[in-house]
């Protein structure tokens, strides 16, 4: 259990997402890591305080939200390898004030950093075959990290609408994000694809600053480019924008309706989605919507 304060939108109070798994399962920790795994994959889940959260005064030019991101990740790779899931899946990543700037620079800048120093130093690729994620800013709460980790490589996809986010230019942080457009397991039958966190973001730049329905429907003209790619791979799998199962941040909760008007315009009623309140990884986005598919799901 680990609790993200992204508040449901018109929700009546707290939720709670399930993820289950077949066969006989094994739970544990490792460092501050909770973990439970079948034969196939590792479900794990961390949440990480920034104790003197300025880090100001220390002498020490890391802040702490990269220190925590940074070992956060670094605990989850020693542990996938030692477990024998290497192939990580999909990241989901919360923390507060995600657009605000901590010791000289912004923190979702920080939390890139530190990302990237745990990907580098734990031996894997920073580019290609990196995990689907998101990482959206909570109303409150320590760093929250959750995952999913595989037996084998699940394969990535990008979208040809937008540049990866790995060779975001420079503008967009020193460091680059570590995440790629979707991660799709073909081993799992039907395959499961998790499509990350998408934006109005084409080529690189954000597209309609202001304007969340249009952002809302660019996000949604993404996800279609994505899914389009997923589909060349896996042909036979259900993969169409009506086959999964959403969640839409959204960052003020005054334009709740109009992101689920234009949300439902284009996706039908009965698709099940979750709407939350979040701050999105660019001050100019005010939507992000993430999706999944080719797992059972049930809404309550
Ligand atoms: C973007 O496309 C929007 O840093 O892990 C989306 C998904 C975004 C994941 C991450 C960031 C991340 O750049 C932001």
């Amino acid at each position: 259990m680990v609790n993200v304060v992204t508040p449901e939108l018109a929700g009546r109070g707290e939720i709670c997402e399930v993820w289950r798994a077949k066969g006989r399962l094994v739970d544990g920790t490792h460092g501050p890591i909770r973990y439970r795994r079948n034969d196939s994959m590792i479900f794990g889940c961390v949440e990480i305080g920034e104790d003197g959260r300025s880090g100001a005064g220390d002498g020490d030019a890391t802040s702490g939200l990269h220190k925590v991101t940074d070992a956060a990740y670094r605990h989850l790779f020693a542990l996938i390898d030692e477990m024998g899931y290497p192939g990580l899946f999909r990241a989901w990543n919360y923390f507060p004030e995600i657009n605000a700037e901590a010791d000289g620079s912004e923190r979702y800048w920080q939390f890139n950093a530190g990302r990237q120093d745990a990907f580098t130093g734990s031996g894997r690729s920073t580019k290609g075959n990196v995990p689907a994620a998101c990482a959206l800013g909570s109303v409150a709460g320590p760093f929250v990290l959750y995952f999913l980790a595989l037996r084998e490589a699940p394969l990535a996809i990008e979208n040809p609408r937008q540049i990866c986010a790995y060779h975001y230019p420079q503008r967009y942080g020193p460091r680059s994000p570590t995440f790629a457009r979707a991660n799709l397991a073909l081993s799992h039958e039907p395959p499961v694809l998790f499509v990350s966190g998408t934006a109005s973001i084409v080529g690189h730049q954000t597209l309609h600053p202001g304007d969340v329905v249009a952002q809302t429907a660019e996000s949604l003209r993404n996800i279609e480019a994505v899914l389009s790619e997923a589909r060349r791979v896996a042909p036979q799998a259900g993969l169409q924008l009506e086959d999964l199962a959403y969640k839409i941040y959204v960052r003020n909760p005054a334009d709740f309706d109009a992101v689920r008007a234009t949300f439902r315009q284009h996706v039908a009623s009965d698709v099940p989605a979750l709407f939350l309140q979040a701050d999105v990884c660019r001050a100019d986005l005010l939507v992000e919507i993430e999706a999944s598919g080719g797992h059972a799901l049930e809404m309550e």
